[in-house]
Formats: C-alpha cells, structure tokens, sequence
C-alpha cells in the first residue's frame, strides 16, 4: 500500500531551491501560500512545466544531465546533479506528478532561455512567459491553438493552469479590469513582421468571447474593425506583407460587470506618402488592390471610372504588374467581399462606401494626371495637362470642375500686400502639388473612416452610462524597421517604438527602483539599458532632432544638405553619427540596432504642404463626403482635441500601479516631454507626430499595462526556423534578459516579514513553535543560516538569489527530515 497512498499524495516539485524537490501534502499546503504569487516576476515556470515532457523516452541520469534545468541545478556541481537526477527519476517512477512552482529564475541564464524557447519553438509552442511578459514567437503558419474552445480553456484560470497562451494575457487584463474596475491596456511591441497585429486580432478574439455581447452583432462588428481598418491602413513592404503603416489603439468598452458595449480606435500616423510612391519591391495600401479585383468581379471598374488598361501610375510605378494580375486575383477579390460585408456590419450607409470608393479611383486618377511644360512669351515655367482624360476623371470623381483642378494644381494665388496674384507652377511643383493632394486624400479618409466607426461603435448610453464603463485598450503599432534605404518614415516609426520602450522600462525597472526607495533599500543595484538619452536627442526643444527638422523646414531655402549639417553641427550624442563617404545620410544607434537614415526628400516630407487652392477648390464638390473631409481646416481627427485634457489628467493621477502615494517617478516622465501638447499647431508632420506620441502615452499610462512581446525566430518568414542569433538579438535589446538579470544583480527576492518567517521559521525554530512573524525573528532565521549581505527593508527582507538558494537548500534538508517524519506518523513507511 505504500506506493499507492504516495501517487496518491500528488506530490509537487518545488524548485525555489534550484533543485527539484518534493514534498508531501501537508507541506504543499504551505508551500503554495509561500507560492509568493509573481512577487518573483520574473519566474519562468513554464519553461520546465513539462519536465518530462523534454524527453522523448524515460531519460536515463545521463541523459537528465543533460536537461538545462538540471545543468544549472546545485551550484553545477556534478555530482550533486548526478544524486538529483536519480532522485527525479526515483520519484518519477514512484508515479509522482512532477508540478512546477515558481521562482526557477534564479538559474535562469541567456543561454538557457533560448535553448527553451528554441525547444518549446520546435514543438510549436510559440508563447512562454518570462516574468510578467509574454514573449509570443512567430509561428509563420496557423495554429489550431486560437478556437472558442481555446478560449474557453482559458477563461478565468490561473496563468499556471494552463500553458502559456496570448488568449491568458487577454484573460488578465479582462480580470482585473473587472476586478479592480480599471482600465487596463496591452502593449504589444516586437519588430516588424513579428506579429504585433496578428496578436491584436486574437486578444481582440479572445476579448470579445468574454465580453459575451449578449447581442451578437456587435461581437461581429467588433470582429471586423482590425481587419476593415487594417485594409486601408496596411500594405506589403519588403519585411512583411501585411505591414501596418500605422499605429493603433483600440479600446474595447465593457460595462462594470464585463459585457462589451463598444470600442473605439485612435490611428497615428498613417504613413501617407505610400500613396503616391513605394519603395522597390513594396506596395501600396491593400485597399488599392482590393476594389480593383473586387469591382472588377462586379463588373463595375467603369462604374468607378477605375483605369482599366494599364495599373495607375500609382500602384504600379514601376510598370512591374499587369492588370490582369490584379484584377485576377482571389485574395485580393475574398478580400474585398470582407471589407465590404465589414462596412455593412459596422454600419456604412451604401452612400458612404460608394463615396469612399470613389475617393479611391480619384486617388488613382489623380496620380495619373500628368504635366509637360509650356513656354510663352511672357513666362518660362508654366505647366499645362497635356492629356486631359485622368483629370477629367479625377475631377468628376471628386465632383468638381475639372477646369478648377487643373487651376489649382498648375498654379497658386498668392497674396502680397493685400494683392492677390497669380503664379504658375513648373512640372515639378505640378507634380508636387498633385501628389500633396492625394496624400490628403487619403489621409483625411483613413481619419474618417476611423471616426465613422467610432461613432457606429460608440457605447450606447441606455445600456451604460460612459463614465462608469472600463475599458482593455490594445497597442498595436508599426514594429522596429530597418531597411536597406531608410528614410523619414522609418524615422518617425522607430522614434515611436523607442518611447513604446521607455515606458517598457519605465514600468519594469523603475518600478522595481521604487520598491527599493520605498523600502528604503539602496537602489543604486538595478541596471538596464536606459533609452532615455537617445528619446531626448529626438523630442528635445530646442535641440532635439525633430526640433532641428522643424527649424529647417520653415526656411525655404533649406536643403537636404543643410538639414544634415544642421543636424551635425547641433546633434552632440554618441548615439547620432554622419558617416563619412556617404551623401546626406545619418545613422542612429537605436535601442534595437543601428539604422542608417537617407535624408532626402526629408524636409518635403516634413512639411506636408497641402496648398490652400486645393482645398479651396475641394471645398466647392458636391459630394458630401469630401465636403466633410475638406470642412475644417486640417484638424485630424475628433479625439485630438480632448487629448490635451487627458494628458493634463493623467499627470494629476498616476496609474494606477504607481499610485501607492510613496512612488517618486512621475507619470509625466513616463512620457517624455509633456510639454509638447501645448503646441497643438499642426505645422509640420514632426510636430504632429510628437504630439500623437504624446496623445497615445497619455491614452496608455492610466491603464494597468500587459506587456507582449512578439519576436520574429528568422528573416525568411520560414515556419519552424529558429535563428538563435535573431532570437537572441530581439531578446537582448527588449530588455527581457535584464528583466532576468534584474532580480538575479539585485535583491532578487523581496519577502515580507512575515512571509520569511512563515516561510523559513523550520531553520531556527521548532516545527511546533509557531514563531511570531517579525522582523526579529526573521533576523533571528538569518543568523542562524549564517547568511550575509542581506538587507532589511521597512517591511521586507530583501536577498539575492544566492540567499534564497542557500535557504531553500536547508530548508530542504530540514523539510526532507520532516517529511520522513510526517510519512512515518502516517504509516507510509510501515
Ligand atoms: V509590422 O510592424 O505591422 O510590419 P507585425 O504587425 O508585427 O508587423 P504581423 O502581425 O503582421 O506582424 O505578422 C506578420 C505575419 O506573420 C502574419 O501575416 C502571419 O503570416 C504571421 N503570423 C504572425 N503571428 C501569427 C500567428 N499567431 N499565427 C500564425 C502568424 N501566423
Ligand atoms: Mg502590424
């Protein structure tokens, strides 16, 4: 009978010790009290959930010895891990289920993360947790992990329950917003075709699951969102073919008792100048395509007076594609279908979505308006259409005179000294000028758009009352890119995920520097790679990159090169360098690589000029859409104008996990320059784009954050390729090792008082002893272990792992002895 009683004890590994050990009931009991639940962020339980698992057959002791987990294991001392292993197999073969508590950070090296996470990876287990975070890897091929039966197994469990899982973040954050009734948001980062969007889609999936909207359509309109704005706002570029092209923030609304009842999204810089040009090998927005195979199926290019011979100049600069291709195509057309169910759901009137159409084929009309030169007595630089059948079009798109667009893009009123005068614009400004236009084209309907399905998805005010309703908020923006030719888009995208990472470490390390000031532990410990000089070099004022931009933008006879020699002349920073034999060029050391940035066009670029002709005579159209578009003078989009508030808000409350009222770094430093929201002046796309950062961090520090980190295991978008060198890379520079390393330099274990006494009082005390949970006795237990160089804390004592290990380790023997004892009480033992 004794073997039976034992599988029936279940007992459980605790491997706080560095060790596996087990231990009998009784004990688990304690021992899960003390399972000091995620005190210890950084435990990687899963890592070893499976121990067994790991192995294909019974592992032999050799073969256990091998098991990085058993290769950390008794300070490397090999023949203590030879006794180890016996004893795991021992114990296997006593039937006993191996479980994993937390806490095996302390042996947690560079070495053995990737070594699992390339294992877990081969066996397409592409989530693990490391701490808080959830490192999520590209699978690069679909999972049968994401149905409703997944959510169900997912749902309302503890993340030690189940193995990890995207679906289990999103399941925290819904608990404690319900929980705690606060909002909460999740921050997805991870370079380009990583897999931010895809993991927005599921904990969006997931979301919606829990949110039970009783009434079914709203699921699906929430459903459809990602995937309808997605169409407009995404394209294929050399790294990835859905590549966002913009930043987006969805917050999903839910009564305070958990039932969905609305969302609304926030866009940032959408990445405008991809309408009128692509990089080699890129593409323009996937709506582009979209309509053209889908109104093609529909017999309906003419209809929208698409061009039907030849791909516009637009989507195919190169001459590369042959319309058959595209019109051909059946993603494209499946696609389209989506997109156009998606704006019936949601809510579109037909009106609408014909109007949006339209807008399109002008956009692709315009681009096709050409220019050629005409000289006259009087004037050399004159422009003129030659061939006048794409502004025709375009113009009857837009429902406008044809004659006045041709106006407004050949020449400009300008006013002197109260007098209005005319002046013609050569080929080139022209061009310049159409192209102005169709960016802000489309740029304002992508805004519109957004705002449309805002309001279509508002929260209806009978069901809940906006103000008592929460919200999970999902960050999804444009990764981490480095091109061959990087230009001032990359500038603006990388800039954006260097202050996605600050507030990452804000919120891992300074975090954790103000639970050692608040327990007034020296701090001086924690380490990590701070990003914070190179954010200041961008966003400072006067100095800062993007100011320097500014500044040169408003001369007009500023030039590429005297930008980058402003910039040399100003920028004194080891992270900003002008490479030698290489024109107009600069290269950042960013937080996840250097990238070397090509200056050209970069002032353009900046400055954005939409001439007010064009939209004077946008203006007059009849068509009630672009009316809309062009009504007021180039506000982006509605919920700017609140934004200022909020800020101003969220620097008066700190989040909520700062808000013990004893933390010393301020919201406001979480969010670099703050002061930038008070110049709301749309100048140029520098200042617009400093302010949206701005907006966005505001919209993210009031809620209790989850971190994801998605990272890309090859270049070659392979399904089962796991490069360590990337892996390895991504992991370093996201600071996931130092959020290892954090606890393992410092005082890796912070335990009250009390817990340390409950914990460890066997070491100086009497199992019946009961001792009173005290600072006194807790000093009294680390006397005893004859340990040094710990510290206490107000209300904690604070150890290195080492500590912790050399504890766990007497303890062992000391629980070994009582174990035998409590086995023997009971008669296990005969
Ligand atoms: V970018 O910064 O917007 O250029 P993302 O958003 O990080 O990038 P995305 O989510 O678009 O990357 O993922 C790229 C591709 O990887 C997808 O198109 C899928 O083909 C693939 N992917 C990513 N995650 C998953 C997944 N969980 N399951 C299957 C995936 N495929
Ligand atoms: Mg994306």
């Amino acid at each position: 009978g004794v073997s039976a009683q034992l599988t029936s004890a279940r007992l459980r590994r605790n491997t706080s010790v560095g060790t596996p050990f087990w231990m009998a009931p009784e004990v688990i009991a304690c021992e899960q009290q003390y399972d000091y639940s995620y005190d210890a962020r950084c435990d990687v339980w899963s890592l070893v959930f499976n121990f067994f698992s790991d192995f294909e057959a019974r592992p032999s002791v050799t073969h256990l010895l091998e098991h990085p987990f058993i290769k950390q294991a008794q300070g490397k001392d090999v023949a203590l891990q030879q006794q180890l292993a016996a004893l795991i197999l021992e114990q296997q073969e006593a039937g006993y289920e191996i479980i994993c508590c937390s806490d095996i950070h302390v042996q947690i090296s560079v070495e053995t993360i990737i070594s699992h996470l390339q294992k877990r990876y081969d066996e397409l287990q592409v989530y693990t947790y490391v701490g808080d975070i959830l490192i999520a890897l590209n699978p690069f091929q679909n999972l049968s992990i994401y149905s409703p039966q997944f959510s169900k197994l997912y749902h309302g469990m503890k993340r030690a329950d189940n193995p990890p899982h995207i679906f289990a973040t999103a399941d925290a954050a819904y608990r404690g917003m319900v929980t705690f009734c606060k909002d909460q948001c999740i921050i997805i980062s991870g370079e380009s075709g990583a897999g931010k969007t895809e993991s927005a889609h599921l904990i969006v999936q997931h979301l919606t699951f829990l949110g039970k909207a009783n009434n079914r359509t709203l699921r699906e309109k929430i459903l459809q969102v990602n995937p309808l704005v997605e169409a407009f706002g995404n394209a294929c570029t050399a790294i990835n073919d859905n590549s966002s092209r913009f930043g987006k923030y969805l917050e999903m609304k839910f009564t305070p008792t958990g039932a969905v009842i609305g969302a609304k999204i926030s866009e940032y810089l959408l990445e405008k100048s991809r309408v009128i040009k692509q990089a080699t090998g890129e593409k323009n927005f996937h709506i582009f395509y979209y309509i053209y195979a889908g109104l093609y199926h529909q017999d309906k290019l003419k209809t929208y007076s698409l061009p039907d011979r030849t791909p516009p100049r637009y989507i195919d600069s190169q001459h590369r594609t042959v319309m058959q291709d595209i019109v051909s195509s059946k993603l494209y057309k499946e696609q389209f279908d989506a997109i156009q169910e998606g704006f019936r759901n949601i809510g579109f009137t037909e009106e609408e979505v014909n109007s949006v159409y339209r807008i399109l084929s002008a956009i692709l009309n315009t681009g096709n308006i050409e220019f050629a030169s005409i000289t006259t007595q009087h004037q050399t630089d004159k422009s003129e259409v030659p061939n006048a059948e794409a502004l025709e079009t375009a113009a009857s798109l837009l429902s406008i005179g044809p004659e006045e667009l041709q106006e407004a893009l050949t020449s400009q009123c300008v006013v002197t000294r109260g007098e209005t005068i005319i002046r013609t614009n050569t080929v080139d400004k022209a061009a310049d000028v159409r192209d102005a236009m169709s960016k802000a084209l489309y740029g304002r309907l992508f805004s519109w758009i957004v705002n449309r399905i805002n309001s279509l998805l508002q929260p209806d005010m009978n069901i809940c009352a906006a103000e008592s309703g929460m919200n999970v908020g999902i960050l999804d923006i444009f990764g981490f890119e480095n091109f061959k030719k990087n230009s001032f888009e990359q500038l603006c995208i990388n800039i954006a995920n260097e202050q996605i990472q600050f507030y990452f470490n804000q919120h891992i390390f300074a975090l954790e520097q103000m639970e050692y000031q608040s327990e007034g532990v020296d701090a001086s410990l924690v380490e990590y790679e701070d990003n914070r000089p190179i954010l200041d070099m961008f966003l400072q004022k006067p100095m800062g990159l993007l100011s320097l931009m500014d500044e040169e933008s408003r001369f007009p006879q500023a030039t590429d090169q005297t930008l980058v020699d402003k910039f040399e002349d100003n920028l004194r920073c080891k992270y900003f360098w002008i490479p030698k034999r290489v024109e107009l060029c600069f290269g950042i050391q960013h937080y996840a690589g250097k990238v070397m940035y090509n200056v050209n066009g970069f002032l353009e670029k900046n400055r954005d000029t939409l001439p007010a002709d064009i939209v004077v005579v946008l203006r007059t159209s009849e068509n009630k859409l672009l009316q809309q578009l062009f009504s007021s003078p180039l506000t982006k989009t509605g919920n700017l104008a609140t934004s200022r508030a909020r800020v101003t808000a969220a620097s008066r409350s700190l989040p909520p996990q700062l808000g013990s009222g004893r933390t010393k770094v301020d919201t406001m430093e979480m969010m670099r320059h703050p002061e930038e929201t008070t110049s709301m002046r749309r100048q140029t796309v520098a200042s617009y784009f400093r302010y949206s950062l701005m907006d966005l961090l505001s919209k993210m520090v009031v809620g209790q954050p989850h971190f994801v980190r998605c990272i890309k295991p090859n270049d070659d978008r392979q399904a089962l390729r796991f490069c360590k060198e990337r892996v390895m890379v991504q992991l370093r520079y996201t600071g996931i090792l130092e959020t290892v390393n954090i606890r393992r330099q410092g005082y890796s274990h912070r335990i009250t008082f009390e817990e340390f006494v409950n914990r460890y009082y066997y070491l100086a005390f009497r199992a019946h002893q009961m001792p009173e949970t005290s600072r006194e006795n807790a000093v009294a237990i680390l006397q005893r272990a004859k340990l040094e160089g710990w510290v206490l804390g107000t209300t904690k004592v604070f150890l290195r792992y080492y500590h912790v290990e050399q504890l766990n380790l007497l303890l062992r023997e000391v629980i070994a002895r009582v174990v035998i004892m409590q086995a023997y009480t009971k008669g296990w033992l005969g």
